[in-house]
């Protein structure tokens, strides 16, 4: 990264001090537990550890002989034990788990007692079904409370549960369940989405129809009702008169409903090993096939409960809402095992938030008095392309802290949320983590860190992240006893406009970190562990600044070469984005002779902004003025849509081969396929 590019994105510097409502009763107040954490980074999560229940103690917290990690080595204990049985014990019974809302408009509240007989009578029949510890459980249903359920019931028998998320085609299902060698499947006759049904056992039948040989027993949650028949899709939509149900094997397909009325409640929480696995969860790589992430139970279940503690600083009586679908690695972080392992309330909501209407997210939070709200950029700029009026019918009151998670939140989006959905007085965590991380790994935290917008500042207490060149050379400023929120400017961190660039690294072991690709361990040394000889190798680019604030700046093959200068194309977009007439922008290099790579940049305008003839010169002009001349993008390119996977990020190697002409790849993550033929075909007339 080139200073001048460095200094100009740094040029964010409006700061967001916790206010000081929140801080009168926030969890954590004092910097003192960085120095704590940082003193004794191992004993520090023992202390966490201790707080849950194990059935033995360990009797080695940490064992590391690089790339493997063991946490709380010897230790026995149940993850669902954690999440559901110790609360009812406690007197927790009656305590709401889940506000479940379908996009249907249905709606359950379901206490954790409820949780807890629920989970029993699933695991029952799992074991009914022949599942067994250590035997892998392949989960593909709607956002429904069953899903969480379902992955519960697996953890309280030592299964291993893998969730494919339900907008998976067939294809990415078989290679999913036959990667891991799946012995059951657990799916639903169908989901609510977008006001129509997403008819997974159809989908799941088409998979087993040509693959997964390893599949003995289908089970198939009744949710949408019988095909033929005329349901209700959303409040205030049309009706909908059927869908294609998938045929019904005997023998091997099971009616969850009747499984489970006969099913016991009683089926006690299987003792595991710290380091049996808890799940494995499949991860799209830039090259090949998905990767199988493996987790283990303690040292995960250790950082997810700690992580949400101190992130969402949770209070006993927050209705907190992540809006992950439990397909991806947030929701099952942040859905089941950190809310949980704390007795946490929480919303989960089925749908698309355009369904009835662009105002569903925002009935979602007055109807159930949501005070906590975790979404992702993507979501931000898609709110503020729709407009302001849709939150303002609402009353947003309850609100009191928001996070963002998912890709680096450009400044334009952060204050947007802060102002529009937070009403100026929730402060907003950033959390960067992955797949592979398991649980939050750098965020604030809300009661002592001064934000500031697009940086997720600084690491969580314990973490140990270090900033390294491409040549493996350690140039972390700031380290030391007192821990990055004690040094102060100028001491030991850079001036500045002397920040420092480079790649993400994690020095030490933590506990959520993964401890493996799935019957891959060839490639988990290669992907993760080769880059540095002794540390782990995220992906990601890097600044920290004079604050020792870590500015994450996207995946480090996310950075152009244009004449020689490092240009991060999430700093154009957010230079694109910061002009009033744009709602989300993706920027790409593009191969050229003369200076390596041209920027290419895809923009959507927002809603009521005319297409005038001057715009493309007029966005040039802003990035020029933004970052500097040498940022300009070379093309700009007006779409309707940009070509993102299900999780909502930009495909930019799909917009890289569409930019260079290249055949399109392979594109069955891609949310919506015609969006990139469609941008192909408007390229080459550009072009032309
Ligand atoms: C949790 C999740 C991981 C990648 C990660 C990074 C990007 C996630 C971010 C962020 C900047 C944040 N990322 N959170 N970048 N700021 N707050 O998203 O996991 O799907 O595995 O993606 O997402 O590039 O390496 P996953």
């Amino acid at each position: 990264m080139s200073q001048q590019t460095l200094g100009a994105y740094l040029d964010e510097d409006r700061a967001f001090p916790p206010p000081t409502a929140f801080v009168a009763s926030a969890r954590v107040r004092k910097p003192q537990v960085y120095r704590d954490a940082m003193a004794d980074p191992v004993s520090y999560w023992e202390s966490w550890a201790k707080q849950l229940d194990w059935f033995e103690a360990w009797h080695t917290a940490l064992r590391w002989n690089l790339p493997d990690a063991q946490w709380f080595v010897g230790g026995k204990l149940n993850a669902c034990h954690n999440c559901v049985d110790r609360h009812v014990a406690a007197g927790l019974g009656e305590k709401t788990a889940f506000l479940a809302e379908g996009e249907n408009g249905d709606v359950r509240s379901i206490p954790y007692r409820q949780v807890q007989d629920e989970v029993s009578k699933l695991a029952n029949v799992l074991k009914s079904l022949g599942v067994t510890k250590g035997d892998r459980v392949c989960v593909y249903l709607p956002m429904v409370a069953e899903l969480p359920f379902a992955m519960l019931a697996c953890a309280r028998i030592g299964a291993i549960h893998s969730v494919v998320f339900g907008g998976f085609s067939a294809e990415a299902l078989r290679e999913r369940i036959e990667d891991a060698g799946a012995k059951v499947l657990l799916t639903a006759d169908g989901g609510w989405r977008r006001g129509g049904v997403t008819p997974l056992k159809a989908i799941a039948d088409e998979a087993l129809s040509i693959g997964c040989p390893t599949i003995s027993k289908v089970l198939v949650l009744e949710r949408v009702g019988a095909p033929g028949s005329t349901v209700q899709a959303a409040n205030g939509t049309k009706l909908v008169p059927t869908y294609e149900a998938g045929a019904w094997r005997e023998g091997r397909d099971v009616s969850w409903k009747e499984a489970v009325a006969s099913a016991s409640t009683d089926c006690p929480c299987e003792p595991m090993d710290s380091e049996d696995t808890l799940y494995i969860l499949y991860t799209s790589g830039s090259t090949g096939k998905p990767k199988g992430i493996v987790h283990s139970i303690g040292g995960y279940l250790t950082q997810t409960y700690a992580t949400y503690q101190w992130v969402f600083d949770h209070q006993p009586e927050d209705v907190f809402w992540c809006t992950a679908d439990c397909g991806w690695v947030t929701g099952h972080s942040y859905v089941v095992y950190g809310p949980m392992a704390n007795a946490a309330t929480q919303v989960i909501y089925e749908g698309t938030p355009d369904t009835p209407d662009k105002d569903r997210f925002w009935r979602i939070i007055e109807r159930h008095g949501v005070t906590v709200l975790y979404t992702a950029p993507t979501a931000i700029r898609t709110f503020m392309k729709w407009g302001e009026e849709y939150p303002r019918r609402c009353d947003l009151s309850s609100l009191r802290l928001l996070g963002s998670v998912g890709e680096p939140i450009n400044p334009e989006a952060w204050v947007w949320y802060h102002e529009v959905i937070g009403g100026g007085r929730c402060p907003i965590v950033d959390t960067w983590w992955q797949t592979e991380t398991g649980a939050i790994m750098i965020s604030p935290l809300p009661g002592i860190t001064t934000t500031k917008p697009g940086s997720a500042t600084q690491p969580f207490p314990g973490i140990s992240c270090a900033v390294m060149l491409e040549g493996g050379e350690d140039v972390t400023p700031i380290q030391g006893a007192l821990g990055y929120m004690q040094c102060a400017r100028g001491e030991t961190a850079p001036a500045r406009g002397e920040e420092r660039g480079g790649i993400l690294a994690i020095r030490q072991p933590w506990p959520g970190m993964l401890r493996g690709i799935w019957g891959d361990p060839a490639r988990f040394r290669d992907v993760y562990w080769s880059k540095f000889p002794d540390a782990y190798f995220p992906g990601d680019g890097v600044k920290v600044d004079g604050d020792g604030y870590f500015w994450l700046l996207g995946r480090v093959d996310d950075v152009m070469l244009v004449s020689g200068h490092n240009i991060s194309t999430m700093e154009v977009e957010s230079a694109l984005v910061d002009h009033q007439g744009v709602a989300e922008a993706a920027v790409i290099g593009r191969a050229d002779a003369i200076k390596g790579q041209a920027i290419a940049a895809f923009v959507i305008l927002k809603a009521g902004t005319p297409m005038a003839d001057g715009l493309p010169a007029e966005l040039k002009a802003h990035v020029a003025q933004k970052i500097g001349p040498i940022a300009k993008p070379d093309d700009i390119h007006f779409c309707a849509d940009l070509p993102k996977t299900r999780s909502g990020k930009i495909m930019r190697r799909l917009l890289r081969d569409v930019a260079e002409g290249r055949a399109l790849g392979d594109t069955t993550t891609l949310a919506d396929p015609a969006v990139v033929a469609s941008l192909k075909e408007r390229y080459e007339h550009l072009e032309g």
